[in-house]
């Protein structure tokens, strides 16, 4: 199968097997955020979202780490004034969150080492985590005086609980893998020199899959935040009509009743 890659400055981008991999690249600074960055993973995600040979993204770290937030170099300049934070915030994180959250594709995030400040929240916005021995997840925040953002005190909480997410906020400390696997947040701990190989395989495992009901059930999640039982039920109904008229749904019964392996096209 033909391998696609787009040039970008600040992240890798390659499509393989119905995959697209997304690599933060920028491995000095630990791949901490700059706008260009965030600029381009938008585009990135965009791509991925647009492209029908793309059925499930997988994001992950160059070098040793996942991502370290926010480049600080950038939000607090030594020799130019500093940009407004709030722009900073609206314009890096928050289409990056909500992109990741629309694309109806699954996200799996392959965090292969230390996932800091917005590095870390960007990780808790993707779909399915998995991560490497070494990872760590540290809400930095506190560290410099600011609060949480990159959506983590919306998906913190719902993770975890209210009591455990304000700790971590407080205290800034770091969570291991194993404890972020034990607290519910990560799928899957790998050897670190097993991670990415691994993450592919499941990406590679899911863009064979049912995937355009795959994006259905991320719109029922993402829903369910904020609906009532009643609406979400509605809701299902509405979203099982659309699963129901896909080719994949009559594919999987078909194979199912003559006892053979489903060929699913994501349509
Ligand atoms: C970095 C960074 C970094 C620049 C490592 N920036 N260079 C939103 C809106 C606006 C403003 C602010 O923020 C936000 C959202 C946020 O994300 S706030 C949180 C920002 N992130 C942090 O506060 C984390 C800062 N980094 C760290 O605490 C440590 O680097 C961690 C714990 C991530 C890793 O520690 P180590 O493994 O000991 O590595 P290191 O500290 O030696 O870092 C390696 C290099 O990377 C080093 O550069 P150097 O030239 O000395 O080799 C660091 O300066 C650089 N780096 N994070 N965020």
């Amino acid at each position: 199968m033909p391998t696609t890659a787009r040039r970008f400055e600040s992240i890798g981008y390659v499509v393989h097997e119905g995959v697209a991999e997304i690599t933060l690249d920028r491995p000095k600074v630990l791949n901490a955020f700059t706008r260009p960055m965030a600029r381009e993973l938008q585009q990135a995600i965009r791509d991925a979202a647009d492209d029908p040979a793309v059925r499930a993204v997988l994001l992950t770290g160059a070098g040793r780490a996942f991502c370290a937030g926010q480049d600080l170099a950038e939000a607090a300049p030594q020799d130019a004034p500093a940009p407004p934070i709030e722009d900073i915030v609206r314009e890096t994180y928050n289409p990056t969150v909500l992109a990741i959250r629309a694309i109806e594709k699954p996200v799996i995030a392959a965090v292969n080492g230390v996932a800091a400040g917005a590095g870390a929240n960007l990780a808790l916005a993707c779909d399915i985590i998995l991560a490497a021995e070494r990872a760590t997840f540290i809400q930095a925040f506190a560290k410099i005086g600011l609060i949480p953002d990159t959506g983590g005190t919306w998906t913190l909480p719902r993770l975890i609980g209210i009591h455990r997410a304000a700790a971590l906020m407080m205290l800034g400390d770091r969570l291991t893998a194993t404890d972020a696997q034990a607290m519910g947040i990560v799928w899957r701990v790998y050897p670190d020199a097993q991670l990415l190989e691994s993450a592919r395989e499941l990406a590679r495992h899911l863009a064979k899959e049912p995937t355009r009901a795959f994006g259905l059930t991320k719109r029922a999640l993402n829903a369910s935040a904020n609906n009532t039982l009643e609406a979400q039920l509605e809701l299902e109904a509405q979203l099982q009509a659309e699963a129901g008229a896909t080719h994949d749904f009559t594919e999987g019964v078909q194979a199912f009743l003559q006892k053979r392996a489903p060929a699913f096209q994501g349509r």
